[in-house]
């Protein structure tokens, strides 16, 4: 029987994939792949602008952005996530979109200036991406109670966690963040943490 493939690097994007199938209790491979691999015609016909992650399923079909990865593994294994039609499934959409789009952004627009602006501003558009990462991390802060949806990890929250796995300066961000840090330190021992985390050591 086929199963799901990862295409990735052990501490980027496709850590999301890797934690909800290990969650999920899905065996799947993890197929690591270097930024030069990203740029060839192969690998650019399954992600046209040579980003990881993606996610091949066991159909042989592939999915990439983490977002539509998410969720199809939300609708694959229902148990990721709360309830159809319930507000709490509202709230993990937006929770999800408001990371994918401007958080895990505001971490590329740091790491990759070069996209964005010439090497000259590098720091400052660094710094602008880092206000605008505050903005959201502020306000996930509030809806923490402990997990984003509640008293058990769902989804959302292996995506919050593995995005601030990025942050240059954890120190400074969890400084008036406590139920954040409380987060962090919860999801670090989470068993599918720990085991996709060893699996790359
Ligand atoms: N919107 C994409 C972003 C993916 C992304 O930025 N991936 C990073 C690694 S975590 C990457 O491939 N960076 C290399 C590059 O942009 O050249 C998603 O959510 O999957």
């Amino acid at each position: 029987m086929s199963i799901y493939k990862v295409i990735g690097r052990p501490s980027a994007g496709s850590l999301i994939a890797e934690f909800l199938l290990t969650e999920a209790k899905q065996k799947y491979e993890f197929k690591f792949i270097s930024p030069e691999e990203c740029n060839e015609t192969e690998f650019l016909k399954l992600q046209p602008f040579g980003k990881i992650p993606v996610l091949v399923c066991p159909d042989g079909n592939s999915i990439f952005e983490t977002m539509a990865i998410t969720t199809h593994l939300i609708e694959k294994f229902p148990q990721l996530a709360p309830p159809k039609d319930s507000y709490k499934r509202d709230l993990q959409w937006q929770y999800l979109s408001l990371m994918g789009t401007s958080i895990y952004l505001a971490y590329h627009r740091q790491f990759y200036t070069r996209y964005y602006a010439p090497e000259e501003v590098s720091k400052e558009v660094g710094k602008l991406a880092s206000d605008q990462r505050e903005i959201g991390y502020s306000y996930l802060e509030k809806a923490l109670c402990p997990y984003l949806l509640g008293d058990k990890p769902m989804a959302v929250d292996f995506y919050l966690f593995m995005i601030t796995r990025w942050d240059p300066n954890i120190k400074f961000l969890l400084e008036d963040k406590p139920k954040l840090s409380e987060f962090i330190k919860n999801m670090k021992i989470h068993d599918a943490v720990v085991s996709v985390l060893n699996s790359h050591k």
